[in-house]
């Protein structure tokens, strides 16, 4: 029989405390190392940080249902949720950093440097990319591993006077670092949020104004959507975990491809051509029936058709590729954005500058058409094609190419699930049908009973939204609330559902009140 030595047994706290100093070393280092990335890419190019580019490789990436799973359950929280869930993994598979390096320092140093790697390989892979988009990603590796080997040193160093300074070392360099890498990644955040403040520059007053614009039921019925949306207020869709920050000096816009005169204009350029102000409803595809992905507002901007002119489209081209300052395309059907609408190059909003969320210093807008295939923001390029030629970033995901705003109609009040006092309870919201003349009608049924009409707010024209109100003689239990749009070519919105992949959501807007 052999026998065995017999065990020592260390005080059982100190096993825990080095296991999670252990623990702790990897998701503090890199989290120093992401941090440390984090603010060189704020103080460079801000989309460069490695948490955003990988981040933006996993939008890219995406299955397309996943991502409209995020769109729908997640709203405008999706790229935090992103970001949020990015730092998490990345801070979960270092927690075998210091478990590794106890072992073997460089199996530590390896692993950091593998996640720096990923990072620096999803920076290259970013559109547009130079090999300095790698330096954060660089500098976070260097710092992290650099972190790493300082905490390991000033722990040994320690070690001599016996286990428990060593141990309290270790916490307190660990404690630091990790203030250290929150300091740090706060500032980058500041400054990320510094540098893309919203720049602003005189709009000259349009040549072809729109009339006046009517009040409309916000004050009358309370919870309605506001008739015109503001500039803060509007919803944000796009790819993007940052603003491209640019600015209207270095701005240009080129319309190249199947033309026979390619050009580039500046801002100042482009401000000096005629201008036309409309008032337009913006849709996103991915909105769902009854959702928040739509706004309306008055727009400045350049008639697209006066920019195609200049360029002499020839004959053939079907797409205007459009793509923004970093390369991300968008696809827009010539002949509809051509066929007479009020497609523009947009400037303004609501008599200001665009905010930089929303295409600083210009975008396109196509009325009618939803905005991923007519909405490009921070539009820098318009290239003439065809569909058969080249695929935009959505085309390559399986959205139509062809796809017109549905009608459809929203109750914005009373709020799904609320509880309301039996008696006259107003139901208002707002109602679109941009490409078939304009709202005519909007029809109100509850508990599944006959359809009866909404009173309408006044005009603001066929590409605008409008607001809609009834007055329901509410009694006590549980009810159900639909509305329905009936558009002005007496097409009335179809209740049969349709996903928002591959062409817009349909189906008839159905909420529950009670009424006590
Ligand atoms: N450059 C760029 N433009 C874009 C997008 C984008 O991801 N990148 N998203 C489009 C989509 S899907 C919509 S719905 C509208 C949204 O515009 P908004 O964010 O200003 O409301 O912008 C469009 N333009
Ligand atoms: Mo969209």
């Amino acid at each position: 029989m052999r026998i065995r030595p017999p065990a020592t047994r260390p005080p059982a706290i100190r096993p825990l405390t080095s296991r999670l100093a252990s623990a702790a070393l990897g998701p503090v280092t890199a989290g120093f190392g992401l941090a440390v990335g984090h603010l060189v890419a704020a103080a460079t190019t801000p989309a460069t940080s490695p948490l955003l580019v990988v981040g933006a490789t996993v939008i890219d990436r995406t299955p397309t249902s996943l991502k409209e799973w995020a769109i729908a359950h997640l709203g405008s929280h999706d790229k935090t949720v992103l970001v949020g869930s990015v730092l998490l993994v990345v801070l979960a598979v270092s927690t075998l950093v210091g478990p590794l390096a106890r072992r073997r320092p460089i199996a530590g140093v390896l692993l950091l440097a593998a996640l720096a790697l990923v990072a620096g390989g999803c920076a290259l892979r970013r559109p547009g990319a130079t090999y300095a988009d790698l330096l954060p990603s660089l500098v976070a590796g260097v710092a992290a591993v650099a972190s790493l080997l300082a905490i390991r040193a000033l722990v040994r160093r320690a070690r001599p006077g016996g286990t428990d300074p060593s141990r309290r070392v270790a916490l307190l360099t660990l404690g630091t670092t990790a203030v250290g890498a929150a300091a740090v990644g706060l500032t980058g955040r500041w400054l990320a949020g510094y540098r893309s403040r919203d720049e602003t520059f005189a709009l000259p007053r349009p040549t072809d104004p729109a009339g006046a614009f009517p009040a409309g039921l916000d004050r009358t019925v309370p919870g309605i959507t506001p008739l015109r949306t503001r500039a803060a207020d509007l919803y944000r869709v796009d790819t993007r975990l940052d603003v491209p920050v640019v600015s209207a000096a270095d701005w240009s816009l080129t319309v190249d491809g199947q033309v026979d005169h390619p050009f580039t204009l500046s801002l100042d350029e482009l401000l000096a051509m005629p201008l036309i102000e409309r008032d337009i409803t913006l849709t996103c595809v991915s909105n769902s029936v009854g959702g928040p992905y739509v706004g309306a507002g008055r727009w400045l901007g350049v008639r697209l058709t006066d920019l195609l002119h200049r360029a002499g489209v020839q004959e053939g081209a079907d797409q205007i590729l459009s793509s923004d300052v970093d390369g991300m395309t968008i696809s827009t059907p010539l002949r509809l954005a051509s066929d007479g609408r009020d497609s523009m190059v947009a400037v303004g909003f609501n008599g200001a500058p665009l905010p930089r969320a929303h295409g600083f210093p210009a975008r396109l807008l196509v009325p009618g058409l939803y905005g991923f295939i007519g909405a490009t923001k921070w539009l820098r390029r318009m290239t003439l094609t065809t569909y058969a030629a080249q695929d935009a970033y959505w085309t390559k995901r399986g959205w139509a190419t062809n796809a017109p705003i549905r009608i459809s109609s929203r109750i914005d009040t009373p709020r799904p699930l609320a509880t309301v006092d039996a008696g006259e309870t107003v139901v208002g919201g707002v109602a679109w049908a941009q490409e078939s003349g304009g709202v005519t009608r909007v029809e109100v049924s509850v508990d599944g009973g006959r359809w009866q009409a909404a009173r309408l707010g006044p005009s603001v024209g066929d590409d605008y939204w409008r607001q809609w109100f009834w007055r329901w003689p509410a009694r006590p239990g549980v009810h159900t609330l639909a509305c329905r749009v009936v558009d002005g070519a007496g097409q009335v919105q179809t209740a049969v559902r349709a996903t928002p992949f591959p062409s817009g959501a349909s189906g008839i807007h159905t909420i529950q009140v009670s009424v006590r």
